[in-house]
């Protein structure tokens, strides 16, 4: 199987109902450094696959509560395409923002955005929505 791991939801949904008190905050523009792509694959299950070429390929969805799942584990160093679908036009997911990755995305209702970058050789890449009140993180190992 698939290794998926998921907490922090008590967190994601602190944050969540924080987020929507929170929308006169302001959202700082950036330059992104890596590809996107938008598909009209609307598949939006939680799983991690290395494909023969060494990508991992995620996919996780958005809505009012937050990510799902809000952690994903993939292979430290390697690269990935993460499909992000926002399923709900509840909360404030509209965007997603990878902040040391530099990537900032509009997410569509409805509509998958892929985003690839390389996983660190440790650690973690976190993600959040436009106002970093929703969070979620790809986690290496
Ligand atoms: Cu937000």
């Amino acid at each position: 199987m698939t290794a998926v791991r998921t907490f922090g939801v008590l967190t994601i949904l602190a944050f969540a109902s924080a987020c929507e008190r929170g929308a006169t905050a302001t959202a700082q523009a950036t330059q992104p450094t890596a590809t996107a792509a938008t598909t009209a694959d609307h598949s939006a299950r939680a799983t991690a696959t290395r494909a023969a070429t060494g990508t991992a390929d995620l996919q996780l969805t958005v809505d009012g509560t937050g990510y799902h799942p809000s952690s994903i584990s993939a292979p430290s160093g390697k690269p990935v395409r993460l499909t992000i679908t926002r399923t709900s036009d509840e909360g404030c997911g509209q965007q997603v923002v990878f902040p040391s990755l530099n990537i900032r995305r509009d997410l569509p209702l409805n509509e998958a955005v892929t985003v690839e970058f390389t996983m660190p050789a440790s650690g973690s890449v976190a993600f959040t929505c436009g106002m970093d009140m929703l969070r979620g993180s790809i986690v290496a190992g």
